[in-house]
């Protein structure tokens, strides 16, 4: 693995000095570097993540370790995947303005960058485990993909310029083999890092038999693997969303890569199901069904919001090679059966990545607190084995599940079913 020889990590002790005469920080944190409050409240799974405030306001500063945190230094990883963290915020904020953290820096050799401090924001996965609402938060989500996957696209780009970012982007080789593995290879057999809750044991013994499930599992690995449509997020979990009750943000795009459309749009909406699946043990019994309700009309104006953003910017800003204008309507003809065509492809495709998100969050490596904080095992296992069963479902038959009413439906059927 190559280091850059330059590269140092952070800590609090050193921050001062090291980035004391950083103009973007200093100017935005103020005061003596020396007196600058610091605190490391990294609790991902790679880097360091430090929030720096002095007497004008607060920056947050993110540093790539060159390992993955959440393992050890066993698990080495090139730091050079900071780099194309801060190319994909860059990106996301021309495409979908407003809701990356503004980058204020970026410090190559030492793998870090420098940005806005979220405040009063929280991350979306501890909301939705509190019950707490968030306004308009499936639409600006489902909006968010749209927009990055049709401006990230040919869709939109030249094909020169989409060309060299996939080149660009083609030499972060470490973080892709870290999603092909732990989100579409490792759940569906008994990887070393896996674990999961033990009273699951007899569904995933059962789901790790559906050969038919892993051949679908893997056609949709090679799509991932050889599609490069668009630049995603690529890790869109609730972890990489923060909100207040009326604003959402999207963080962390250490995953980005390009890869199929569908791909964020299914990630989310399967941590939106997560925290649906969850809620019977973080909600009481009066509060629990109306919320459940609220996390459905999310997935729902989720997808119904990319779908109209989509189309809109179909018809207005479709200046790629794809689709030209040239074909359709200045020949008379309208391109709308087409982008209908698309949307629902790209449906079925995210409902098929997000039975697999479903799957890796509780069969993987890395799990989510929606499930994981819930400290009766044999509770979880039961919630768990609902968020499983719809996983595999979804992967088997998404057109079946395209309408977003059948959808929503079998959301409540799993969510009755007594499984374990
Ligand atoms: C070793 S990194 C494990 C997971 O954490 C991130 O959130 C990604 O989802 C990755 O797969
Ligand atoms: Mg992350």
């Amino acid at each position: 693995m190559e280091i850059d020889l330059d590269y140092r990590a952070l800590s609090v002790e050193s921050l001062p000095q090291r980035l004391g005469k950083v103009e973007a920080v200093a100017s935005r944190v103020g005061g003596e570097p020396a007196t600058w409050a610091i605190r490391e409240v990294g609790d991902g799974n790679l880097n360091l993540v430090f929030i720096v405030s002095g007497s004008l306001g607060s920056v947050v500063v993110k540093q790539a370790l060159p390992y993955v945190r959440m393992v050890g230094e066993s698990w080495p990883l090139p730091t050079y995947r900071a780099h194309f963290e801060y190319y994909a915020l860059v990106r996301q904020a021309k495409r979908a303005p407003g809701i990356a953290p503004e980058v204020y820096h970026f410090d190559k050799p030492q793998a870090l960058f420098v940005m806005e401090y979220l405040h009063p924001h929280t991350i979306l996965r501890r909301k939705l485990i509190n019950g707490e609402r968030v306004a308009q938060l499936g639409e600006t989500i489902g909006q968010f993909c749209a927009r990055t996957a049709f401006r990230g696209s040919e869709l939109s780009l030249s094909s020169p310029e989409k060309k060299a970012d996939v080149g660009l982007f083609s030499g972060n080789v470490a973080i892709p083999a870290i999603t092909e593995s732990l989100v579409f290879t490792d759940p569906y057999y008994g990887a070393e890092m896996n674990h999961h809750t033990p009273e699951l044991s007899p569904v995933v013994d059962e789901l790790r038999r559906n050969t038919r499930l892993k051949a679908k599992v893997q056609r949709l690995l090679m799509k991932f693997t050889a599609n490069t449509e668009t630049m995603l997020h690529g890790d869109l979990h609730s972890g990489s969303i923060m909100a207040t009750d009326t604003e959402v943000r999207v963080i962390d795009p250490e995953f980005s890569q390009y890869g199929p459309m569908a791909f964020d749009l299914g990630m989310a909406v399967a941590n939106f199901l997560m925290a649906y699946f969850s809620q019977p043990a973080h909600r009481s019994e009066d509060e629990l069904e109306a919320y459940q309700a609220w996390i459905l009309e999310v997935i729902n104006a989720c997808f119904s919001s990319f779908d109209e953003e989509f189309r809109h910017l179909w018809q207005t800003e479709r200046t790629g090679i794809l689709f030209p204008k040239a074909l359709f309507e200045e020949q008379g003809n309208s391109a709308d059966d087409a982008c209908d065509a698309l949307l629902e492809e790209i449906r079925l495709d995210a409902l098929a990545y997000c039975g697999i998100e479903m799957h890796r969050r509780v069969l993987s490596l890395a799990h989510n607190a929606d499930f994981e904080e819930i400290e009766n095992t044999a509770l979880r296992a039961k919630l768990e084995a609902r968020n499983v069963l719809m996983g595999q479902t979804l992967i088997m038959e998404p057109e079946a599940y395209s309408d977003l009413a059948a959808l929503v439906g079998l959301a409540r059927a799993y969510n009755q079913q007594e499984v374990l």
